[in-house]
């Protein structure tokens, strides 16, 4: 009897994804193990492998589908015209680990050195490390952490577009299933409280003034939109503006052009953030208001954004303090292609605790950049220009790096942006100083 092949869990709260690719038909042979199809969630493609060895007998999705955890895919004539492998007699239901897509092949650079794929592949729903993301304090807790929220297409997309995590809505349908009718109650609540979430009034038909097109937006871009409606809506947000002069970072960074890896900024600025996030707790936080609290972390892990060609991915680098900046720099240069190379699992893009976002390769003299939440503070950096700059006297070029720290008023005062700002520029000008510290 042919065996079916159903979504495995893709990650924690994770029920859904689109198929990107089918890589497989009707008739193929395939091996245990051999990539069936790719699937994009949460802004991470991962490879759907066959649970056994056999002949493809029905493919029932297609590039483009959605498809939901536990639906079935395709079905496998095993070898022999049974499953080669038999189930555990205690095993129900077969769920094959799936594990994040290897890169197009046409998307690698031919001179570059091979990416090694991660080691590790993605469990099925490993049991969650960090607390959920909390509502507004108009909102109820949220569910327990295990919790997949049942909701159906049509309450998503309406909590998709008005900005809601699901998380947070009590539900008040059979066994907690969260309704349409229960999202607008909670965005009422919420708005009627605190002004902080408004729905969105429909759009006018823009035919009626020319042509126009119309372009299905992706998954990453659906996630990246939820995300920053989340922080927008919920984080009241200002930014502070400051210069570090990164003169002689930038003469010795020079200087050790091709005497080991290769140095960005970005590393010398990721070094210096994590030995300001000791000094400045505060800033390495999550606010907890349900439970009225804040949430120090004792780690140091800084997402740092990366623009791609599917859009913007802010893969996450562990234990920065206690990094060199040459292996801070190495480590971001490998996070970052492989996150232009699609490689990046799930685990790659969690558990921040701090996010730079560099747009200086690129240009600009400073912006607003939004707070990855449940973060609390966000460094932006510009161009570094050479300015003049007035000293004993007279005016000299300095190499001036701008930089944009956007905090969540709730937790930080204007006066430790400040003053976090000024540590960062202080170190960022007399590098030495970062040798004092771990
Ligand atoms: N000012 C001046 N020069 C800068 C600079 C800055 N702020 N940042 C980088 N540079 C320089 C680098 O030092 C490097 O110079 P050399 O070629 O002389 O060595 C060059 O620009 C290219 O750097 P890079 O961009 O390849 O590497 P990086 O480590 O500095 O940055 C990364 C890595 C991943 C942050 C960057 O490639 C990137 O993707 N930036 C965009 C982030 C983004 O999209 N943010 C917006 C998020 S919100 O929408």
């Amino acid at each position: 009897m042919a065996e079916e092949v159903k979504l495995p869990a893709l990650g924690e709260n994770v029920a859904a994804g689109d198929v990107v690719d089918v890589k497989v038909k009707v008739g193929d042979d395939v091996k245990e193990g051999q990539a069936l199809l790719e699937v994009e969630a949460e802004k991470s493609t991962v490879e759907v492998p066959s649970p056994l060895a056999g002949r493809i007998d029905k493919v029932l999705i297609k590039k483009g589908d959605k498809v939901k955890t536990g639906q079935t895919l395709m079905t496998i004539e095993g070898s022999n015209g049974k499953p080669e492998k038999e189930a555990p007699a205690t095993k129900a239901e077969p769920v094959p680990a799936v594990k994040p897509a290897a890169a197009p092949k046409e998307d690698k650079p031919k001179e570059r050195p091979a990416v090694e794929t991660p080691a590790a592949e993605i469990k099925p729903a490993p049991a969650p490390k960090e607390p959920k993301p909390q509502a507004a304090p108009a909102a109820q807790a949220s569910k327990g952490d295990d919790a997949v929220i049942a909701a159906g297409p049509a309450t998503r997309k309406l909590a998709r577009e008005w900005g809601v995590d699901l998380n947070q809505v009590p539900g008040s349908g059979a066994k907690g299933r969260v309704t349409q009718e229960d999202v607008k109650e909670f965005v009422h609540t919420l708005a009627s409280g605190r002004g902080a979430v408004q729905a969105i009034p429909p759009l006018p038909n823009f035919e009626q003034w020319g042509p126009v097109e119309y372009k299905p937006v992706d998954s990453i871009r659906r996630k990246t939109a939820e995300q920053m409606i989340l922080s927008w809506t919920h984080v009241p947000h200002v930014s502070h503006q400051d210069n570090a002069d990164v003169t002689e970072i930038e003469a010795f960074r020079k200087n050790q052009e091709n005497k080991g890896p290769k140095l960005t900024v970005t590393a010398f600025v990721l070094k210096a953030c994590a030995i300001a996030l000791k000094q400045f707790p505060q800033f390495n936080a999550s606010l907890d208001l349900a439970q009225g609290r804040l949430v120090l972390k004792n780690y140091c892990h800084i997402g740092v954004a990366v623009d791609t060609e599917r859009g913007l991915l802010v893969p996450v680098l562990r234990d920065v303090d206690k990094k060199s900046v040459y292996d801070i720099g190495k480590e971001m240069g490998e996070l970052a292609e492989r996150a232009r190379l699609k490689k990046l699992s799930m685990e790659d893009m969690r558990g921040g605790s701090f996010t730079i976002s560099n747009l200086g390769g690129i240009g600009g003299t400073g912006f607003t950049p939004i707070i990855n939440y449940p973060e609390v503070a966000i460094l932006g950096l510009s161009r570094a220009r050479l300015q003049p700059v007035y000293r004993e006297g007279q005016f000299v070029p300095r190499l001036l790096l701008p930089l944009s720290l956007s905090y969540d008023h709730r937790v930080i005062d204007g006066a430790d942006a400040a003053r976090f700002s000024r540590r960062l520029g202080e170190m960022l000008e007399n590098p030495l100083v970062m040798l004092l510290h771990a």
